[in-house]
């Protein structure tokens, strides 16, 4: 998950209040949230990321429908590639599922490459083996080449749960 649009990290804790409400979907735990500079686009104020565990009955491709649906519902606007947003949500992974279509790339073929993934994403998932690496993600973290500024975010306040 990444903001850095408006109050970024209300927009992460929207986020995760809307994910908890979709069909068959649960939020199993999340991550701290990390203060990061922007990557491939620099001019560009910085991110707020973290990671979230989810299960679901939904399809891969049914679960990001409704993550490209909750970003619409957030009042996301595309306009250029890797440029502001007040929210992305990205699948990482689906359990050890490869996939590579048009629509959807699993495991994120960009998740090798960014601190700001693997990080957050090592809080919750450090013994998750990448199905096409076959190593874990810490393995993948201390692999890294990535060496751009990253830092933990201080000022999280927990979700609320109903
Ligand atoms: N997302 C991008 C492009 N660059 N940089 C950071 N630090 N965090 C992001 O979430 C991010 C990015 C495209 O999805
Ligand atoms: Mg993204
Ligand atoms: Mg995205």
């Amino acid at each position: 998950m990444g903001s850095n649009l408006g109050d970024r990290e209300e927009n992460l804790n929207k986020a995760l209040e809307l994910l908890t409400r979709i069909e068959g979907t649960e939020l199993e735990t999340y991550s701290d949230i990390f203060e990061s500079e922007p990557m491939y686009l620099s001019a560009q104020p910085d991110y707020l990321n973290m990671a979230a565990m989810l299960s679901t009955s939904l399809s891969p491709l049914n679960l990001l429908e409704e993550l490209l649906s909750l970003e619409n519902g957030m009042g996301r606007v595309r306009e250029i590639k890797f440029g502001s947003r007040v929210i992305d949500l990205d699948i990482l992974f689906f359990g050890e599922e490869i996939i590579n279509s048009e629509a959807l790339r699993l495991p994120h073929p960009s998740l090798y490459d960014r601190l700001f993934v693997l990080l957050p994403l090592s809080e919750i998932a450090g013994d998750l083996i990448c199905p096409v690496k076959q190593k874990t993600v810490s393995e993948l973290l201390k692999l890294s080449k990535d060496n751009s500024r990253i830092s933990k975010y201080e000022n999280k306040t927990p979700v609320e749960s109903d």
